[in-house]
């Protein structure tokens, strides 16, 4: 059986990587959600439908546990998707706690860069306000990168011009870590780092994530030895050009992984 991934788009695909480098003996499917791309921007109860869609065509395949690769759908509603579902369901959190970790002791400030409906969420408010008592986490929505991404635009030139933009009123010199709180912005990691004072870390929240889908799937006796990776990549359109999409970000980011 697989695990499944979700998105509302090309985004998942840098969880789906960090995943594969943890868990080499699983066979994985994906889905993104391309007729409802992007979430971020569109309005509550519509997104919460469009999930609900998704998860009943991924209970279709034979999965034995889901990985919610999109913080944005995480954050309205996986709680009623742990509810709903017999199988583990794993959600993405903005890497929060751990930015605060590695600025405690310098006091350097934290920017998270999500989509706009995540940072509006309350789950965002509340793990911000448990985790960050010295004041030192700030947020930046970037309601276009999603569509950025989604478009494979990758260009240095003009995606530096745009983040440069972005952070015209931050002082970056105050700032220790960037969070990227949306699953869709690792894909401009190597822009970003470029741009960024040397002192800055990026982080996501991958790694968590995976983390968690190993501890689930230990604990439950779910992981496999006899997967080989296979991927099977399924869109909501059903369209074979955005598959070949997919199959482009992936073998990008695999590379921008290393
Ligand atoms: N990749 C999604 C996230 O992590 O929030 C964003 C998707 C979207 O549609 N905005």
């Amino acid at each position: 059986m697989r695990i499944a991934f979700f998105d509302s788009g090309l985004g998942g695909l840098t969880v789906l990587t960090a995943a594969m480098k943890k868990l080499p003996h699983e066979d994985f499917l994906f889905l993104a959600d391309t007729l409802h791309v992007p979430y971020g921007t569109k309005a509550k109860e519509d997104v919460k439908a469009y999930i609900h869609q998704a998860m009943e065509t991924i209970m279709q395949e034979e999965v034995k546990a889901i990985v919610v690769a999109c913080n944005t759908a995480t954050s309205m509603a996986i709680s009623d998707l742990r509810k709903a579902y017999p199988i583990p369901v794993i959600g993405m959190e903005p890497a929060v706690k751990p930015a605060v970790e590695i600025n405690r002791a310098s006091g350097k400030r934290i920017l998270v860069l999500a989509t706009p409906l995540t940072l509006k969420e309350s789950k965002y408010k509340d793990l911000v306000r448990r985790v960050d008592s010295m004041h030192i986490v700030d947020s930046l929505p970037l309601p276009e990168l999603v569509e950025h991404c989604e478009a494979l635009n990758f260009d240095p030139e003009i995606m530096t011009a745009y983040f440069t933009k972005k952070f015209e009123a931050f002082d970056l010199n105050e700032y220790g870590t960037i969070v990227l709180g949306c699953t869709h912005y690792p894909f401009y990691k190597r822009i970003l780092s470029d741009l960024l004072p040397d002192h800055i870390r990026i982080i996501d929240g991958s790694e968590g994530t995976v983390n968690r889908l190993i501890q689930v799937l230990r604990d439950q006796d779910l992981l496999s030895s006899s997967g080989s990776q296979d991927v099977k990549l399924l869109n909501s359109s059903q369209s074979a050009e955005y598959t070949q999409k997919m199959e482009k970000a992936l073998s990008l980011y695999r590379e921008i992984e290393g």
